[in-house]
């Protein structure tokens, strides 16, 4: 059936048309649930239907992802790893086309969106590497004749949970891990991109299919809270990764620890940038647009928090204002638009109350704070004066709205960075030495990601990604953050005939 839109026909390259079943069960494409719709955000018009899981979808998908994870176990890390490269592979040649739908259907610009296949495309590469390097430690016994070993084995199989702000990139940090350390994957999308996460699955199936291995290692749903509930409590799923805001996180992690399942939860980021007075003022403006603008504001990473040294606060503020006044807005998929739309009607709302809180708080509007009169979801970027006391900068407003404060003193900064619940990402301009040093230390910031002269959002896939506090404490993507989709085993082998204790205790 053809799309209502002729500028939507290239969504059939990637497997997509305009009515869609929204499950991958046991190798097969079903669905039996409501229907939604994907909408566009720059004119909230229907790009394509989708027909949602239900719960008896889900049940007969998780029995086969299970079934399926005995004989997905057994492969070797390495063949495991050359799936994985091939699933790389298949993103490689669809980069275009699925960048451009993350666009469409997101939102963001189409260099965003680009950016964000090429970041699972990144996670693929690195777990083919790791699936060689899935090592476990040998550990010298104090006992004679006796061995420790560690070994590590897979969990079975991995929940990912994913939000609308990253569709795709999240799946990738979380499925490349857990597919080459031998788990199968249930992935949920945002309910507001299905068409995301049937594309990203139909290339992965056919992948499988391709090797003979079965369908359901990875199982996808469309669907709401309903199926993300029955993720959380589900048994058979041992670990649960789940990106969202704070509140649904701490129900997500409560569910899940009532069974003595494991999360690792991406949430909310409130993050700050410093500028000292040595800074490079043109290396730290352009950083501040592309981290407080970039995305419309809508990655956890973004800056929502500008702590400027007094004797530059002017000169920056200057300088940012008038950026500001430039920046094209318009649709994310023509060439020269800087800020896309917000992703739903809902998003536009909540930045129109935000800003009227704003303003009930003393925060002064220096540009933007008002929504753009279309049939899309668009606001203008938004710089406000406040103070750092207020409550208003305690929370996370999903949109381009950027708090500037005052400081005097290093330690001052510092302690603005740090006074939110908020722990994700940090970032400090400065050529000093002393501080780029203190700033990493323990009595620096208190964050996950902690940058120096660079943006706070943008991370590179090569390092864990996460932050602390009501962030929620999750490590993924690169570094040793594999560890925590695998079961460790502490072995000990007696090769004697003795028996002597650990401790040196003597029983009878
Ligand atoms: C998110 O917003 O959920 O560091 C993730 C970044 C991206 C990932 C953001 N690589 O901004």
């Amino acid at each position: 059936m053809g799309f209502a839109k002729k500028e939507y026909d290239f969504l059939k390259e990637i497997g997509l048309s305009s009515e869609n079943l929204g499950c991958f069960v046991d190798g097969t494409w079903k669905a039996h649930g409501p229907v939604v719709s994907s909408v566009n955000p720059v004119n909230n018009q229907t790009i394509a239907t989708v027909m949602e899981a239900s719960i008896d979808d889900y049940e007969e998908g998780m029995r086969a992802c299970s079934e399926a994870a005995k004989i997905w176990m057994t492969v070797t890390a390495p063949k495991r790893g050359e799936i994985v490269r091939q699933i790389g592979e298949a993103l490689r040649e669809k980069l275009c086309q699925l960048g451009r739908l993350v666009s469409l259907e997101m939102g963001k610009i189409l260099a965003e969106g680009i950016g964000e296949v090429q970041e699972i495309i990144d996670m693929c590469d690195f777990a083919v590497g790791l699936s060689r390097q899935i090592n476990g430690l040998i550990i010298p016994s104090e006992r004679p004749n006796h061995m420790m070993l560690e070994t590590w084995n897979p969990l079975g199989v991995v929940g990912v949970i994913t939000a609308f702000n990253f569709p795709c990139a999240v799946l990738g940090w979380n499925a490349c891990n857990a597919l080459v350390c031998g788990n199968c994957v249930v992935w949920k999308g945002a309910p507001t991109t299905p068409l995301i996460t049937i594309a990203i699955t139909k290339l992965v199936a056919a992948v499988l299919e391709k090797n003979k291995l079965p369908g359901a290692i990875f199982t996808a749903f469309c669907g709401g809270a309903e199926i993300g509930q029955a993720i959380a409590k589900d048994t058979r799923i041992p670990l649960v990764s789940f990106t969202g805001s704070t509140k649904v996180g701490l129900m997500v992690q409560k569910t899940v620890n009532e069974r003595f399942g494991k999360c690792l939860l991406e949430l909310s980021g409130n993050n700050a940038i410093i500028v000292m007075d040595d800074a490079d003022i043109k290396l730290a403006v352009r950083s501040i647009l592309f981290a407080a603008v970039g995305t419309a504001g809508q990655r956890c990473t973004t800056c929502r928090r500008l702590i400027l040294h007094e004797s530059i606060y002017q000169t920056v503020l200057d300088q940012l204002v008038e950026l500001y006044k430039q920046v094209k807005v318009g649709d994310p998929l023509e060439k020269g638009t800087l800020l896309g739309p917000l992703h739903t009607p809902t998003s536009r709302q909540n930045f129109e109350k935000g800003i009227e809180k704003i303003k009930s708080q003393g925060g002064k509007i220096l540009t933007g704070g008002t929504v753009i009169e279309s049939e899309g979801n668009f606001v203008r970027p938004t710089i406000v004066e406040i103070s750092p006391k207020s409550n208003v900068v305690q929370e996370e407003l999903f949109a381009p709205v950027l708090y500037v404060m005052k400081f005097k003193t290093f330690e001052e900064a510092v302690e603005i960075n740090n006074s939110v619940p908020q722990g994700l990402s940090s970032s400090i301009f400065t050529q000093k030495p002393e501080l780029i040093f203190k700033w990493l230390g323990p009595l620096g910031s208190d964050c996950g990601i902690v940058n120096v002269n660079i943006p706070t959002n943008g991370a590179e896939i090569g390092g864990a990604f996460g932050g602390e506090k009501a962030t929620g404490g999750g490590r993924e993507a690169g570094s040793d953050s594999w560890k925590q989709y695998m079961r460790r085993s502490t072995c000990t082998i007696n090769y004697g005939n003795e028996l002597p204790l650990a401790q040196g205790i003597n029983f009878g």
